[in-house]
C-alpha cells in the first residue's frame, strides 16, 4: 500500500517534470520566433533585387519601402552582362550620364560616381556592388529616411551601340521610412 503511494507520488513528480520541460521547450520556440521577426525591431532588412538586360534593362525589387537603418541589398544578375548597384538619394544624374556616354563614344573612361550627391557607402567604404552574369552578391548599408534611387551606371559599347544601363531603365526607387 505504502509503496504504491510512493510510486504514485513519483509518477506525479515525473509528470510535472515532463510538463515543465515541455513548457520550457515551448518558451524557447517563442523566443526563436521573436528573433526571426526581429526585422521590425532593428535587424537589417533585406531587399532582393534581380537585374535583367533582355528586352529591357531593369532592376526588379521585392519591396519598394523599408524602415530606416541597416539595409542589405541582395542582387542577383539574371542578365547576360555585368551590372553594378549604386545607392544614392534620388536626384537627376542624367547630365552626368550624358557626359559619360560622350566619353565612352570618344573611347575614353570617365568615372562619375564621385559626383553623385550623397552616394551611400558600406562599412568598408565601398559605394558599389558589381555582379557578373549568373552571380549574386550583397551590399549592406545604413540608410536614413528619404527617397533613394538604386542605379546601375555602366556605360559600354556593344557592337556599334553605346548602352547606358541607367537610361535604358536599370534603376529603381526605394523609400526609406
Ligand atoms: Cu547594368
Amino acid at each position: 500500500m505504502k509503496r504504491t503511494r510512493l510510486l504514485t507520488i513519483a509518477g506525479a513528480l515525473l509528470a510535472m517534470l515532463a510538463l515543465a520541460l515541455l513548457a520550457g521547450a515551448c518558451g524557447d520556440d517563442d523566443d526563436g520566433e521573436e528573433a526571426d521577426g526581429g526585422t521590425d525591431g532593428g535587424g537589417a532588412t533585406t531587399v532582393n533585387i534581380t537585374a535583367q538586360d533582355g528586352d529591357k534593362y531593369e532592376f526588379v525589387l521585392d519591396k519598394t519601402s523599408v524602415p530606416a537603418g541597416e539595409v542589405t541589398f541582395a542582387l542577383t544578375n539574371e542578365g547576360d552582362l555585368e551590372h553594378e548597384l549604386l545607392v544614392y538619394p534620388a536626384q537627376d544624374i542624367g547630365p552626368l550620364l550624358e557626359e559619360k556616354v560622350a566619353a565612352v563614344k570618344a573611347g575614353e573612361e570617365l568615372s562619375i560616381s564621385s559626383r553623385i550627391e550623397g552616394l551611400v557607402t558600406d562599412a568598408a567604404g565601398e559605394h558599389e556592388l558589381e555582379v557578373e552574369p549568373g552571380k549574386s552578391g550583397t551590399f549592406t548599408v545604413t540608410l536614413a529616411r528619404g527617397t533613394y534611387e538604386l542605379g546601375c551606371i555602366i556605360v559600354e559599347t556593344i557592337g556599334s551601340e553605346t548602352i547606358d544601363h541607367h537610361s535604358e531603365g536599370m534603376r529603381a526607387t526605394l523609400t526609406v521610412e
